[in-house]
């Protein structure tokens, strides 16, 4: 076993809220099944349509402060390992809902950005937005409109917080990918980076393998409800396996 200070870095994607009620991407019954990730989730469909993009997350945004909606027990997973891990653990998630924060994880980072902050383009203002917003909305801090835009990382654009999370990767002992189909870079290529090193423990938690399966060094298959917290469970019991 190594040694208990050891760094966890975990990925998750849209797979860990699908049973809190909020659609994945690219399941059948998935968002870019209704719409063209051309016409909502690149700077030029918002350069070209911004009303469409506007409604687009204004919708994402309604659908998330549903009360149904909450965390799931996958999300209070990460949450306890979080808080019962000697060493740190790092939660960088793809997923711009704010269900891990409400689960209880602190060390966060959403590197595709947050659907419940906005950022005014003019004077650069984040600030937390749960309502719609238009192309009229005037900011709160300059006043000026149609600067608004949704703090997202969309196609084309840089992800967040990718020096700490390499950084992480760097270091880590174990890495876990979480629900996510590992379809996008730089994310779907976090695997690598990790096994590049030869360092860590990589292990995949999803419905189904994803694009990278054969690069992890453990998988396991099923609910994110289910294998999470029994995942959580082993690892707080019997610490990380050698790489
Ligand atoms: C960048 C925010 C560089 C928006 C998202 C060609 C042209 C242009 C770009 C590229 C290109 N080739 C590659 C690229 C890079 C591109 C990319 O990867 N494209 C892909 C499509 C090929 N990446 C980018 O553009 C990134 N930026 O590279 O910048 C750069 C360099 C210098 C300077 C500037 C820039 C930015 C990518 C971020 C895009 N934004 N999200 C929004 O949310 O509206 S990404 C989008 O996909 C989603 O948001 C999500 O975050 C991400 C990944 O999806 P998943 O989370 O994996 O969801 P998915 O549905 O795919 O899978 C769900 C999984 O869960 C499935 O496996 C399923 O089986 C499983 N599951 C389902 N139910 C359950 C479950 N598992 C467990 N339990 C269950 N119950």
């Amino acid at each position: 076993m190594t040694e208990p200070a050891s760094t966890i870095v975990i990925l998750t994607g849209a797979g860990i809220s699908k049973e809190s009620g909020l659609d994945t991407f690219r399941d059948n019954d998935g968002i870019w099944a209704k719409v063209r990730i051309e016409d909502v989730a690149t700077p030029e469909a918002y350069i070209r349509n911004p009303t469409r993009v506007q409604e687009f997350y204004n919708a994402r945004r309604a659908g998330l402060k549903e009360p149904n909606v909450v965390p799931n027990p996958a999300h209070d997973a990460l949450a306890r390992l979080e808080k019962d891990w000697p060493g740190e653990v790092l939660l960088v998630t793809q997923n711009i809902d704010d269900l891990h924060e409400r689960a209880g994880s602190h060390n966060l980072i959403h590197m595709h950005g947050e659907l419940l902050k906005v950022r005014c383009e003019y004077c650069d203002a984040l600030m937390q937005w749960e309502d719609d917003l238009s192309t009229t909305t005037p900011c709160p801090h300059c006043g000026r409109k149609g600067g608004l835009r949704p703090h997202v990382v969309w196609f084309g654009e840089m992800p967040l917080g990718m020096d700490k999370i390499y950084e992480s990767l760097d270091t880590c002992r174990l890495f876990v990918s979480i629900g996510t189909s590992g379809n996008v870079y730089p994310a779907a290529g976090f695997v690598q980076h990790v096994r590049y090193r030869g360092l860590a423990h990589s292990v995949e938690l999803n419905l189904e393998p994803s694009q990278g399966a054969t690069l992890f060094s453990e998988a396991i298959y099923g609910p994110a409800t289910e294998i999470v917290p029994a995942f959580v469970e082993r690892i707080l019991k019997d610490g990380i396996p050698a790489p």
